[in-house]
């Protein structure tokens, strides 16, 4: 798809949505202004769209890719943020769900819902990436969901800080970690694996938990948190990749010695050589990185004209500070413009406007991001990351013609 009819299927989607938002009630409204406030104009909110879907990775269990080329706003709408889950969605029911709340506490807890919401809320950003997304760029092909740019969306999460659940139990000292414990649970099919299903399971360390941006949500953009993406509540673990923010949570466990549960030690982790010994580390941090979105992967690009190369960057922890575009294979760099204005744990949209030389035939594209940091983009896949945090430079090759 050209871009001149992308921006004309943006207008349509924006008037479709200005439809819809003059026609019902509040919330569309106020998610609008809250899109601007993310230093966004112009661009169109959640509200749903009305023909683009999510990409079927795998049908069961769920997982779903967010189109990346149809990026157009800062928030990712409900229905179209990726859904990376491990087994069949559980049934949970608003009225009798608990969390419970217990290990190394003074007051072990169980919390309905109401429970929760009763107390101080809080509502940010956060740009979740699966630690598998762009998988489908790693040769020899690595095991994994096959994401190709889309396991990565940005929402606004409702909910209650981790911290001041923790501190109602009151954490005994001596506790160094929190597992976060979800209600959907299955066989793992691969050794090293336990006998029988497990649950899917997490933690953090205290030090992160505690952190007053990771969020215990109950809200997605301002509407309940849809079943695949946690219901009733899930963690939002801001900066670390999306294995952290555990969905359908029922249980909280305060331990005194780090958890080496599956999702933490054989999946979901890396090798790092501290002292040069290689040592097991689950995955943390998300990695700096960009993306294009437009054009598309083998998009047919017109010679001689002048193409807005689109895309998103992130970073954990920081800011970035600058997004290079190579249109020749990373032979040479040149500048992208950085677009709004920087929004905490938020992705960042920017533009180059690229001269398409007269010459038919394939370009190669590729964008590289560097934080505030002073992190950048490796422009090769680094050793020992195996299947996960692919952020080197991702090529992207399109047709001149
Ligand atoms: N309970 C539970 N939580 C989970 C998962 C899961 O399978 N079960 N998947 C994790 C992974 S790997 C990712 S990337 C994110 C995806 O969140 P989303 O489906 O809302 O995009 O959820 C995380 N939390
Ligand atoms: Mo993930």
């Amino acid at each position: 798809m050209g871009e001149s009819e992308h921006l004309r299927k943006h207008e349509i989607d924006r008037r479709a949505f200005l439809r819809a938002a003059a026609g019902s009630a509040l919330p569309l409204v106020a998610l609008c202004s809250e899109g601007d406030a993310l230093g966004q104009t112009n661009l169109a909110p959640p509200g749903g769209s009305s023909r683009i879907g999510l990409v079927i990775r795998e049908k069961m269990p769920e997982n779903l890719e967010f189109p990346f080329a149809e990026l157009n706003s800062l928030l990712t709408p409900n229905d179209l943020f990726y859904v990376r889950s491990h087994f069949a969605v559980p049934k949970l029911d608003a009225q009798s769900w608990r969390l419970k709340v217990e290990g190394a506490v003074k007051t072990p807890l169980e919390l309905s819902l109401e429970d929760l919401m009763k107390m101080s809320s809080k509502t940010l950003p956060a740009t979740l990436e699966c630690a598998g997304n762009g998988r489908v760029f790693l040769s020899p092909a690595a095991k994994g969901a096959q994401w190709e740019l889309g396991a990565v969306s940005n929402a606004e999460w409702t909910g209650v800080p981790l911290g001041a659940v923790l501190k109602r139990a009151g954490v005994l000292p001596g506790a160094v970690e929190v597992i976060l414990e979800g209600a959907d649970s299955g066989e793992i099919k691969d050794p090293p694996k336990p006998t029988g299903p497990i649950h899917f399971a997490r933690s953090l360390p205290l030090s992160r938990a505690n952190r007053p941006d990771v969020l215990l949500a109950y809200q997605m953009n301002g509407k309940e948190l849809p079943a695949s993406h946690g219901f009733p509540l899930r963690a939002v673990v801001p900066g670390w990749y999306g294995v952290a923010s555990v969905k359908w949570l029922t249980r909280l466990v305060v331990t005194e010695r780090p958890f080496d549960g599956h999702f933490q030690s054989v999946d979901y982790a890396v090798w790092e050589r501290p002292n040069g010994i290689p040592t097991r580390v689950p995955l943390t941090e998300m990695q700096v990185k960009s993306e294009i979105a437009r054009p598309d992967s083998h998009e047919i690009v017109a010679a001689n004209s002048v193409y807005r190369i689109f895309g998103a960057a992130w970073t954990a922890d920081s800011e970035i500070s600058k997004v290079d575009v190579s249109t020749d294979g990373g032979h040479s760099w040149q500048p992208a413009k950085l677009l709004g204005r920087p929004v905490g744990n938020t992705w960042r949209f920017w533009e180059m406007m690229w001269s398409v030389p007269a010459q038919h035939g394939r370009v190669t594209l590729l964008a590289r991001a560097t934080d505030v940091r002073g992190r950048t983009q490796p422009l090769l896949r680094q050793p020992d990351a195996e299947n996960y945090m692919i952020h080197h430079a991702l090529p992207i090759d399109v047709d001149v013609r």
